[in-house]
Formats: C-alpha cells, structure tokens, sequence
C-alpha cells in the first residue's frame, strides 16, 4: 500500500490550504505537526523546505514547498474534478494562481500583520490602512471577472483556481475585512468556504 502523502505545517497557517486541497480530493494524508516559530527551525525541517517556513508536502521520494504550488500538484495528481480540463484552462489556473501569490496576498498580509498578526506593540495602524486601501486593487479586479462570467473563475465548475484564491482570500473572509464593495466577490467566497472540504479544513483551523 503506498504511503500516505505528508503535510507539514499546522492548520492555523498558510497549510490551511494544503488542509483544504487534500480534503477536497479526499487524499491519503498525515499532517505532520510543525509550526511557524520553532518546528521550521528544526534541523530535520530544514532539510525538508530550506526556506525553514511551513507548509511543505512530501509524497514519495518527492518533496514541494510553497503552498500554492502544492495544490496545483495536489489537483492535478490526485483532483480529477479539481484540475482544468483544457490547456488554455490550465493557463488560467496559473494565471490566478500567481496572481494569488503577487497581486492579493502580500498587500493583504501587510494588512493582516499590522491589524491582527502581529502583538498589538508591533503594530504599525498607518500600514495596515494602506494594506486595506491596497486590497481593493486585486479584489476589484476579482469583482469585475466574477461579474463577467462566473460563477466560478474558469466558469461553471470549481476548479483549484478557486481554491488557490479563495484560500487566500479566507484570511480577509475570516479577519473581518469589508467585503461590502464587492459583492460578487463575497458570494463567490461565501460559496467556495461552504465547500464540505472547506468545512472540514476551517474546522482545523478555527479550532486551532
Ligand atoms: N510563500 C510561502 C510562504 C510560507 C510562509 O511564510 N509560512 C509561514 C507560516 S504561514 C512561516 O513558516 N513563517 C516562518 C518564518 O517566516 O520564520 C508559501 O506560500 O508557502
């Protein structure tokens, strides 16, 4: 019987969506409890994610980091369903998913580190309302192609690209962030966290 695929990292952390993926297509996984502060910096960790930084997937002799990039292997090694069924839909699984990793989710940490994250000492209010000024750049442009088809972002059908976004996104969703100028944004949001997948991985994570 092969083994089951690990995930390292703890479900209060960007693992959440590796938590969800895996859950999403039913996968055969262990998580492997490491967190943020001391488990990446252990020496068997490192040898894993040089990055010393959670999440990191091991399946076989094969070893990923970069949470993002595990789920579109998970999706597309183990998600039938979750996977786009063309190459141009492949394309645009990509486009999202990078565009997760460098239009949302750095503008939407520095709102996230200044506003809840980090010790209220350590907090700088100036940054985190630029950060929240700043979200409304990628998330307008989420509100006009959810408004320009739809209902997901390849179409009619979940795919990863909608997992990839909106398990950044939840930090926004779940954090209190006003969602109110874009409400085809929330819908779709509302609708992809109410997954039965979604369910289970939020239960970790918000009991955590
Ligand atoms: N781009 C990476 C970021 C990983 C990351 O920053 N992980 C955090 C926890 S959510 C971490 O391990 N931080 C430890 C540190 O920065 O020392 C990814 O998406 O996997």
């Amino acid at each position: 019987m092969a083994a089951p695929v690990t995930i390292y990292g703890i479900p209060r952390s960007r693992a959440f969506r590796n938590l969800w993926a895996a859950e999403e297509v039913r996968l055969d996984y262990v998580l492997e409890p490491t967190d943020f502060v001391t488990g990446v910096k252990s020496e068997a960790f490192i040898a894993l994610n040089p990055n010393a930084k959670i999440p990191a997937l091991k399946d076989g002799a094969l070893v990923l980091w970069e949470s993002l990039a595990i789920n579109l292997y998970i999706a597309r090694k183990y998600g039938e369903g979750l996977w786009p069924a063309t190459v141009e839909d492949e394309g645009r699984a990509f486009m999202w998913t990078l565009w997760t990793a460098t239009e949302l989710e750095p503008i939407q940490m520095q709102w996230a580190y200044n506003s809840f994250v980090r010790p209220p000492e350590q907090r700088d209010p100036a940054l985190a309302a630029a950060g929240a000024e700043g979200m409304k750049k990628p998330y307008g442009v989420l509100e006009t192609v959810l408004g320009s088809g739809g209902p997901y972002l390849l179409g009619q059908g979940f795919t990863i690209a909608d997992l990839n976004v909106a398990s950044v996104a939840y930090t926004a969703w779940f954090n209190g962030w006003d969602f109110g100028p874009f409400p085809k944004v929330k819908r779709w949001l509302d609708t992809c966290l109410e997954r039965p997948a979604a369910r289970r991985a939020r239960e970790m994570r918000e009991a955590a």
